[in-house]
């Protein structure tokens, strides 16, 4: 058994998002997501967690123009990293991109603890001795304008000699099978460019999702950011490890963080009597820890206030957001539907005739009509 290189893989922390989302919350929920990077300092020099060298694969910053208070802590922990014996590389993100002139990573690149990846275009950067083993280090900062991007990169470097060979990149990688970004400013990433330069480790940075694919002989990783951002992007919630042995096998392991619930709950409350049955559904999912969402679905037999009822409910979550999607259809999908020669045609047809002569107090009564009817049609009980 030879020596081995144990690597904490971060990406996507996105330290000073501001989750506005949250109301009265955001700045709480934004002062513990932004010590994200500091736990992972912690868990990284406990002896047991054995990391000996840090990668943080872009986006460690929201903007390329952080506060200078949150850029004061992060230099602060980094230097509590090296302290404790352990490298650290950055690369700089799309979020956090160098190519501005107040760019952070320009301000800040003469103290910038560790590695600083500055250069646009994909470089042998450094190789590093890591417990005894050559940490061979490849990777680019993404500048807008100077790194290519169409065509994608074809060519990536690769040194000779004994160790590991670990690239770091922030980008799309393009055998994931995602849609390309519209916006032009990120790195697309070819698999099949970079499997022939056969590096051991891809740590990948951008899809805030855990991913791990097979890239030649080695293997690509997205570890996700820890903490979320909303619900569209809820985190990973783990701490990526990656074990590297000179031709040996790629081990990953990932070790739960600990972070904030991010959740979306579908309730269906067909049947439902009344608001204190949806209060008391509600509140059986009670945990003051979560922000949740839900989703209120099938029909709905009540009026129903989603503001007033999480405002109730405030106190039994940490955030509570509660939408109406029972049965809400488009002007646009009922029109097609009226156009059906169906019985939900007809259903669409007639109803939307009595609700045109209907006066205000009639007109919730059929609209609840619809509802029901629309429920029974599509399998539902309606009730
Ligand atoms: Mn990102």
């Amino acid at each position: 058994m030879g020596a081995v290189v144990r690597i904490l893989h971060l990406g996507d922390l996105h330290l000073g998002y501001e989750p506005r989302f949250l109301g009265p919350r955001a700045p709480a929920f934004q002062a513990e997501r932004d010590r994200v990077l500091e736990r992972a300092v912690d868990f990284a020099l406990r002896p047991e967690s054995g990391v000996q060298l840090v990668v943080i694969a872009g986006d460690l910053f929201e903007t390329h123009r952080p506060p200078a208070r949150l850029v004061e802590h992060v230099l602060a922990q980094l230097r509590r990293l090296e302290a404790g014996g352990i490298p650290v590389v950055t690369v700089p993100g799309n979020h956090d991109e160098i190519t501005y002139h107040d760019s952070v990573y320009l301000e800040r690149r003469q103290e910038w603890p560790g590695v600083l990846v500055t250069n646009p275009l994909p470089e042998h950067v450094a190789t590093l001795e890591v417990a005894g083993v050559p940490v061979h280090l490849y990777s680019l900062a993404y500048r807008g304008g100077v790194t290519p991007t169409n065509p994608p990169l074809d060519r990536f470097p690769r040194a000779d000699g004994p160790g590991v060979h670990l690239a770091v990149f922030h980008g799309t990688l393009d055998s994931l099978g995602l849609p390309p970004d519209e916006t032009g400013r990120s790195l697309p990433l070819r698999a099949e460019a970079l499997a022939r330069a056969e590096y051991d480790y891809i740590a990948l940075g951008h899809i805030h999702a855990r991913h791990e694919i097979r890239v030649g002989r080695g293997v690509a990783v997205y570890p996700g950011p820890v903490e979320g951002k909303g619900f569209d992007d809820p985190g990973a919630g783990v701490w990526q490890l990656v074990d590297l042995a000179p031709g040996g096998p790629v081990r990953l392991e990932t070790v739960p963080a600990g972070r904030r619930p991010i959740e979306t709950l579908d309730l269906d409350v067909t049947g439902m009597e009344g608001p204190e049955d949806l209060a008391a559904a509600l509140m059986a999912r009670s945990n003051p820890q979560a922000i949740l969402r839900v989703r209120l679905t099938g029909a709905l037999g009540f009026p129903v206030d989603p503001e007033a009822m999480a405002e109730r409910l405030r106190d039994r979550f940490y955030h509570l957001e509660i939408v109406d999607e029972t049965m809400s259809l488009s002007p646009a999908l009922l029109a097609a539907w009226a156009q059906e020669p169906t019985v939900r045609g007809e259903l669409v047809r007639r109803l939307q005739a009595r609700w045109e002569a209907a006066d205000e107090a009639e007109r919730p009564v059929i609209a609840l009509a619809l509802r029901y009817g629309l429920a029974a049609l599509k399998g539902g009980t309606g009730r």
